[in-house]
């Protein structure tokens, strides 16, 4: 599984234990996928443990499901409630919060439950601020049936596509909706916007990873605290 995964711990660490400093009581969160949100998760589920403060989770992949259950974080969904707080990592930020998102192959309900949420705050390490998307292949995830033309779609669009293959098998990574997510390769993006809804009118593609217009905050940590834009 490809992901951005540059970046030490501690930095991680920090940005996901600042933006739990973000949470109140009687919130929805949207749970986000990665290494750096599972410090986010962590967190709340140590202030549910200790300040006994009520919250419900939305996760965005079985990952973050898992453990926000090991957290004893109270599950619910986007149908049964609003969500007040959305935190998630990301594989590039540039300046205008502008994001690349789906190394964990897990975009599509991530920009479902992110973008749901009356506030979105994404959490990085400094490895992940860039001044231009597009040093991140753009995952895009796609039904197989329509992988090939897809591909064909992306590569006259000016991409180098290739199917993500799983680690440990020679199979294709099968995304929790089970279809196939496909890495395409840009040079530097000059607009998000515009690649963002370009890319989704591909037929058969489900979602890509180019997150705009939708974030409220970005928490850089570092490996001496936060920084916060
Ligand atoms: C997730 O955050 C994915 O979209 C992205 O790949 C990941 C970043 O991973 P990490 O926080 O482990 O660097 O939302």
């Amino acid at each position: 599984m490809m992901k951005n995964t540059s970046g030490n711990s501690s930095s991680k660490k920090n940005a996901g234990y600042k933006a739990a400093e973000y949470v109140e009581d009687g919130m929805v969160l949207g749970l986000g996928t990665g290494s750096t949100t599972h410090f986010f998760i962590e967190k709340v589920g140590m202030r549910i443990k200790e300040e006994g403060i009520s919250i419900k989770g939305i996760p965005t992949s079985f990952q973050s499901l898992l453990i926000a259950k090991q957290w004893n974080i109270p599950i619910t969904t986007l149908e049964e409630n609003d969500i007040d707080l959305s935190v998630d990592g990301a594989d590039e930020v540039d300046r205008e919060f502008n994001l690349i998102k789906g190394g964990g192959a897990a975009h599509t309900k991530e920009k479902i439950v992110d973008y749901a949420a009356k506030q979105f705050i994404v959490i990085v390490d400094e490895s992940k601020f860039v001044d231009k998307l597009g040093d991140f292949p753009v995952p895009v995830e796609v039904l197989p049936d329509a992988s090939r033309m897809a591909i064909k779609e992306l590569e006259d669009m000016g991409a180098e596509c290739e199917i993500r293959m799983a680690q440990r098998k020679d199979g294709p990574v099968i995304t929790d909706n089970g279809n196939f997510v496909i890495d395409a390769k840009f040079d530097k993006i000059e607009s998000p916007r515009h690649l963002e809804i370009d890319i989704n009118t591909i037929p058969g593609v489900v979602e890509n990873g180019i997150f705009t217009q939708m974030v409220d905050k970005v928490i850089i940590g570092t490996d001496e605290g936060t920084k916060e834009l």
